[in-house]
């Protein structure tokens, strides 16, 4: 794409949101609807600030850690004690976490999200040196500051959570995903117990602030609420999930992340004067794991799947399109991901003109508003980009990178986009899609974190 003024008036946009969306010492990814601080949302959000503000991308990844349990988990939600208990639901009150090392804990949630921190770090200090040798010096001292961190998180996710026993990490809840109200775990959470009265005992927040048609319904929120106080009056231990725990699944995207995460800290670990090899071993690990226990043979498909069923989940969404991140993946299965993209189910651009939706458009459940049910979010698109750029797949990857440029363009900065029209949804001044913008804007170039360091 060859258009200055829209490159110029997007990056300007999206530079404004950012700014918007700082808060003191993290960003919040939209006022009105998330006013806390998010997990991989900081990730995506430190790799654009990385182009307008190396500070506070910084800033922003230590703010997280900075919430890290001793047990190495990096929190879903670190909450902002200056912001009510009443303006998101479930607040810091309702996760009750436990204190630890002989001082109340931050503010946060016991959950995780997808950890692309290793690999939003490594992309911000790519970038330092452009901005001179104040930023150079800086970012080595920050890399150096979270590398240990970085590797806690990554044991805590390899090691407590392979409640599977094959490698792989498990979510303990869909808000572990980040992608909420995915089909993928409908089969899961048909065996969690929903209890609607616990909709009683707690208000939802979220469809005051939002349309409950795009939001998930009841009763995925008493499920998801119920979930997190089994999980709470287990003191958040993960000790024996296999046997309490309702909800379990190994999902496509965050185990990719995780892989992915590995290869970012080998390159990291040679810049701090650690040991690469360890962190390339445990990227060659998972991406096996991911390629012998989540591909379904018979649809030619990575899929999520039940801990407890060891079944794979039959609904195909955008998820089981990331094991592309994986330069270790076999290249017929990077084939069959290309296959199921460009197929009526995903349509690549070169077919709509649209980035990706979240869900298969041709099942019969492909809801074009509720979420993570067939909308068309950018960060998705974004590391399925990176996944064609890691497989070779550049004419794609180009394509695709333009179409998102042009939705933002035309839409605005929305939290996700409407995947037969275009029309932005959600959150209107929404900071991954304003960061990720950014990225897309400057960044034409295969990036070479992926294979050796
Ligand atoms: C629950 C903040 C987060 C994203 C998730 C997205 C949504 C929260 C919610 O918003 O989840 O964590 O309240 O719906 O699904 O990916 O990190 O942007």
């Amino acid at each position: 794409m060859h258009c200055p003024d829209i490159s110029a008036d997007l990056w300007k946009s999206a530079a404004r949101v950012l700014d918007a969306n700082w808060s003191t010492d993290h960003t919040v990814p939209s006022r009105r609807l998330y006013p806390h601080q998010w997990s991989w949302d900081a990730a995506f959000i430190a790799i654009g600030l990385a182009y307008v503000n190396p500070t506070r991308a910084w800033r922003d990844l230590r703010s997280l850690f900075e919430a890290q349990w001793p047990d190495g988990r990096v929190p879903h939600i670190v909450f902002d004690p200056r912001t009510a208990e009443d303006d998101y639901f479930p607040g810091p009150a309702f996760w009750d976490v436990p204190a630890y090392g002989g001082r109340p804990a931050r503010g946060s949630t016991g959950l995780v999200q997808p950890p692309l921190h290793a690999v939003a770090a490594w992309e911000v200090y790519r970038r330092a040196t452009a901005h001179g040798v104040t930023c150079a010096r800086e970012a080595g001292e920050q890399l150096a500051w979270l590398y240990p961190r970085l590797v806690a998180q990554q044991e805590y996710l390899t090691g407590r959570r392979d409640a599977g026993g094959d490698g792989l990490a498990s979510i303990v809840h869909p808000w572990e995903s980040g992608l909420d109200n995915s089909p993928s775990w409908d089969a899961a959470m048909a065996a969690v117990p929903a209890d609607l009265t616990l909709l009683d005992r707690f208000q939802r927040r979220d469809i005051q602030n939002a349309e409950a048609a795009h939001r998930p319904t009841d009763i995925d929120y008493a499920r998801y609420v119920g979930l997190v106080l089994d999980y709470r009056d287990g003191g958040y231990l993960d000790t024996g999930l296999a046997q309490r725990h309702a909800f379990l699944v190994e999902c496509p995207s965050f185990n990719s992340i995780l892989a992915a995460a590995e290869l970012a800290l080998a390159h990291i670990a040679g810049v701090v004067g650690a040991d690469p090899d360890q962190h390339r071993e445990r990227a060659r690990r998972i991406t096996t794991a991911i390629s012998a226990h989540l591909f379904d043979p018979a649809t030619q498909t990575f899929r999520s799947r039940d801990v407890h069923s060891r079944a794979l989940s039959p609904a195909r969404c955008v998820s089981g399109l990331l094991p592309l991140l994986l330069p270790d993946l076999p290249s017929w299965q990077a084939q069959a991901i290309m296959t199921e993209a460009g197929s009526p189910r995903f349509g690549l651009p070169a077919r709509t003109g649209l980035p990706l939706p979240s869900y298969d458009r041709t099942a019969p459940g492909f809801d074009p508003l509720r979420y993570w049910r067939g909308p068309i979010w950018i960060n998705v698109n974004w590391l399925l980009r990176r996944g064609m750029l890691v497989h070779g797949y550049r004419d794609e990857a180009e394509e695709l990178r333009q179409a998102m440029i042009r939705l933002v363009h035309a839409a605005g900065h929305f939290e996700y986009f409407h995947p037969g029209t275009g029309a932005g949804i959600g959150a209107p001044a929404f900071s991954w899609t304003a960061a990720l913008s950014l990225d897309l804007l400057a960044d034409r170039s295969v990036p070479a974190y992926a294979r050796a360091a």
